[in-house]
This record gives structure tokens, C-alpha cells and sequence, in this order.
């Protein structure tokens, strides 16, 4: 049996007793969700029409129509234009070491999964006061920024801006799919990097490129590599979908002598 006739007789069969307290639309909006929570009803799944969802809840249709628009908000559900309303697909997480200097291609080829990457923009620029002082560059110097959409199939992961000093990377366009290899060429892929995780919301652009509602939640992560001479290779500002991604560190019994300090 496919899974949206069992969502049809889901809904067909289930006696419906909406959770009390609060709005009538919010009660029908927590019925939906606890019905996914618990696996009856699965992602891929279609929702009846907003007419025989009323019927059969025994609500006015706009009643319906506010707690679909509101699950459709907060991710929950998505609307395809001329075929229904369905259970958004559950995304695959993945984990990423933080003991590995690893590179985005690197990391998803080991789980055997397809990357591809939408150039947001690259090229070199006068750089920011910030980029001097991170990367070293004088006034006169040039920084080279990438910015790309890291996709796995037709999900969005991650969004990543680097700044390299454009000695590092003098033709941001001859990179093709993995930075990391790219600088392995010139013999100036990085050896150590120092990475700060921070939570955030999403604001509305970056929202719209990870396909998710606003505000979701979101990593913050920012990555400045080294060369084994000390020299900064990459100043790297991710974006990491937080229901997409687990971080993932190993621990082991410390030196209570050792500072515990991280170099930088
Ligand atoms: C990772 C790094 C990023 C680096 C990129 C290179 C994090 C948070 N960031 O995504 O700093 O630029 O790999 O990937 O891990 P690439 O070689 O596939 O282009």
C-alpha cells in the first residue's frame, strides 16, 4: 500500500479528538503534528483537500486553511502548486567530525553522498577592513571571495563565504567543484584550522536559499585554516541548516597540566 493511502485512510479511519485548550485552529494544527510525531501519518504524505479535512474534523474550512498556512510556515508541511498539500520530506542529518580537517566534497563523499555547489559569487575585491586584518592583506592587496549554495541532491545544507588572500587564490573562476582540492594543486591546502560554532536564526535570504521558513534555526560556523608556515589560508563564514547537521567531537580524559588553550 503506498504511503498516501495510508495517510488517506489515516485520516478516514482515525476518530478525531482534538487536543483541548487554545483556538480551534491551533488545536487542529497540534492534531496534525502529533499524528506525524508518532509516525502515523509520514513525510511524502498528502493531506486530504481542505474540504474533507473540515468534514471530517468538523470545522469551517478557513479554520483548516490557518492551521495548514501555519504548519506550511513552520516547515512542517509544503504545498505543491496544483497537487496538494503533503508531509515535508524528513532530511537526512549528517555528522561531521570536529577533530578532521576535512573539506565539504571530502566530508559527503565518505557517506557516498552527491554534492554540487551554486556559485553566489566569486571573485577578487578590494578587501573589507576585516579582511585585511584576518588574512594580512595591505590596502593594496586583493582578496578572492567564494560564495556558494552546497547542495546534496536538491537539498540546500549549507551556504559558505570564504576570503583568501588572492596570492592564495589568484583565479577564484578556474575552481571546479572542491576548494580544498584546488589549493592542494598550489600546495597551499591548510594543515590546522580553528572553527567557532555559534547558534543563530535564519534571516530571511539565507532562509530562502536553504529552503527553510524564517527563522529557523541555523549554525553559525566560521573557519580560519593555516598553513604549516602560520600563514591564514581561509576565512570561511558557513551557514549550516540546523536540522540538518550534528557536529560531532571526540573527547578523551585531559591533562589537567595542559592549559586547554586553543591556539590561534
Ligand atoms: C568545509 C569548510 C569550509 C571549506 C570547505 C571546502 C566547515 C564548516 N567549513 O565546508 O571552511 O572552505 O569545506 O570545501 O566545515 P570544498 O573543498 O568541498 O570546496
Amino acid at each position: 500500500m503506498i504511503l498516501a493511502e495510508l495517510s488517506e485512510r489515516f485520516f478516514a479511519d482515525s476518530a478525531v479528538i482534538l487536543p483541548s485548550g487554545g483556538p480551534l485552529y491551533l488545536q487542529l494544527k497540534r492534531w496534525i503534528e502529533d499524528a506525524i510525531h508518532s509516525g502515523q501519518i509520514n513525510p511524502g504524505d498528502a493531506l486530504p483537500s481542505e474540504r474533507d479535512l473540515a468534514l471530517k474534523v468538523d470545522v469551517s474550512r478557513v479554520t483548516v486553511r490557518k492551521a495548514v498556512l501555519q504548519l506550511v510556515k513552520d516547515g512542517v508541511l509544503v504545498q505543491r502548486h496544483g497537487s496538494g498539500t503533503f508531509v515535508a520530506p524528513r532530511t537526512q542529518r549528517v555528522e561531521q567530525s570536529l577533530s578532521q580537517l576535512t573539506s565539504f566534497t571530502e566530508d559527503m563523499a565518505r557517506r557516498g553522498m552527491e554534492v554540487r555547489a551554486l556559485w553566489l559569487d566569486r571573485g577578487l575585491y578590494m578587501p573589507s577592513p576585516d579582511e585585511m586584518l584576518m588574512l594580512g592583506l595591505s590596502s593594496s592587496g586583493l582578496v578572492a571571495r567564494i560564495a556558494r549554495l552546497r547542495l546534496t541532491g536538491d537539498t540546500p545544507l549549507a551556504i559558505e563565504r570564504a576570503s583568501l588572500s588572492s596570492e592564495i587564490l589568484p583565479d577564484p573562476l578556474a575552481i571546479r567543484d572542491s576548494l580544498y582540492k584546488h589549493l592542494d594543486r598550489s600546495g597551499n591546502r591548510p594543515i590546522r584550522a580553528i572553527q567557532r560554532i555559534r547558534a543563530a536564526n535564519l534571516g530571511e535570504e539565507d532562509a530562502r536559499l536553504l529552503q527553510v521558513p524564517e527563522g529557523s534555526a541555523g549554525l553559525n560556523i566560521e573557519r580560519t585554516s593555516y598553513l604549516a608556515s602560520g600563514r591564514i589560508v581561509e576565512f570561511t563564514r558557513s551557514i549550516y541548516r540546523g536540522d540538518t547537521y550534528d557536529f560531532v567531537a571526540e573527547l578523551r580524559l585531559g591533562d589537567s597540566s595542559a592549559s586547554g588553550g586553543i591556539k590561534p
